[in-house]
């Protein structure tokens, strides 16, 4: 809310720490978390796979090259890489009524309905950031891998989501060691599409701008549970509308199966909840609805997140602006 103004303390502060205060500063926010890699990651699938490795660094360089405002390039996809998308993708959606939240399973008709989206081919960057921008003004910009905590979140201040364009290794279809573009299409590409998921992605996005390491580590924990591995309730049932569930049919599987813990969705007990990134989680945090979590997620920001200035993102000018109260 605009009108309800902070007072800025320091206003000398916000000079002292660098973040993008236009979209197009995210040229800038690209720094890359070097971990799961298949160059330098002996146990990824395509360790050994020369061809796959020229292949990644090919995709690699058109996110290295791309600047704002550029159209996304668009790649022509091997038959390796499209029998990979349709391996995951047709397993999503047996699953679709019983494990997925409504959210995701209303989009999905909509894209296959607009934008083609099926298990035969797989969707351009370009043609889902087209669509993104019509839906909820999100757009898509060109990733090369996985991108540190900050400069990932920074990107959805300014409704922008970082997306990688290469496809994991076609020996290992169902697990991905790494973000690829298999999770992020069909994992989040389709919640962004949704207006109230989308004011929550940018609410994640504006809490992380100008925090502490120790505030972004929370925020990013935050992510986790919510954006990655969510589980909300429908109708009395678990339902996933985590983009990592999504895209994924053992672990969609697992989540809803009595195996790992469930707990209520409490932002301070799930801020600090530890996780690994290597196989499926033991724990997930379920939320009453997506509203609920988005209004327990902006209660928690309000009560815990101390910055000497406020910030509102004009949709104008795709600027992030300091908010004077004078
Ligand atoms: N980078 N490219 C990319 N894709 C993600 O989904 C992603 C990322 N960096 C960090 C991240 N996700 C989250 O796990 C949080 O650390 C924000
Ligand atoms: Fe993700």
């Amino acid at each position: 809310n605009i009108f309800d103004v902070q007072v800025i303390r320091d206003p000398t502060n916000v000079k002292d720490c660098w973040y993008p205060k236009h979209i197009s500063d995210l040229d800038r926010c690209n720094h890359l978390i070097s971990k799961y890699e298949p160059d330098l990651d002996q146990d990824h699938p395509g360790f050994s796979d020369k061809q796959y490795r020229k292949r990644r660094q090919m995709v690699a360089n058109i996110a290295f090259s791309y600047t704002y405002g550029d159209p996304i390039p668009r790649i022509e996809y091997t038959e390796d890489e499209k029998r990979t998308w349709k391996a995951v993708f047709d397993k999503v959606e047996d699953l679709l009524e019983s494990h997925c939240c409504k959210q995701f399973r209303d989009i999905l008709e909509i894209l296959k309905k607009e934008v083609g989206f099926c298990s035969e081919k797989i969707p351009q960057l370009e043609d889902l950031s087209n669509f993104l921008k019509r839906r909820t003004g999100f757009s898509l910009r060109p990733a090369a891998g996985l991108l540190s905590a900050r400069d990932f979140l920074a990107s959805l201040a300014f409704r922008v989501f970082q997306c990688t364009q290469y496809i994991r290794h076609h020996n290992a279809p169902h697990h991905s060691p790494e973000p690829d573009a298999v999770h992020e299409l069909l994992g989040h590409v389709p919640m962004l599409a949704d207006p109230q998921f989308a004011q929550f992605s940018q609410e994640l996005g504006i809490a992380s701008i100008g925090a502490s390491d120790a505030d972004i580590e929370k925020i990013a924990t935050l992510y986790w549970f919510t954006v990655e591995f969510g589980l909300c309730k429908e109708n009395g049932k678990l339902k996933a509308y985590g983009a990592g569930l999504l895209s994924s049919y053992g672990e969609l599987l697992h989540a809803l199966s009595d195996k790992p813990e469930h707990k209520p969705f409490e932002p301070s007990a799930c801020a600090v909840q530890a996780y690994q990134d290597q196989d499926f989680q033991d724990i997930y945090f379920v939320a009453e609805t997506l509203e609920d979590c988005q209004f327990k997620f902006r209660r928690w920001v309000e009560e815990n997140i101390r910055r000497p200035y406020d910030l509102w993102y004009n949709p104008f000018t795709q600027t992030l602006e300091v908010l004077d109260s004078t």
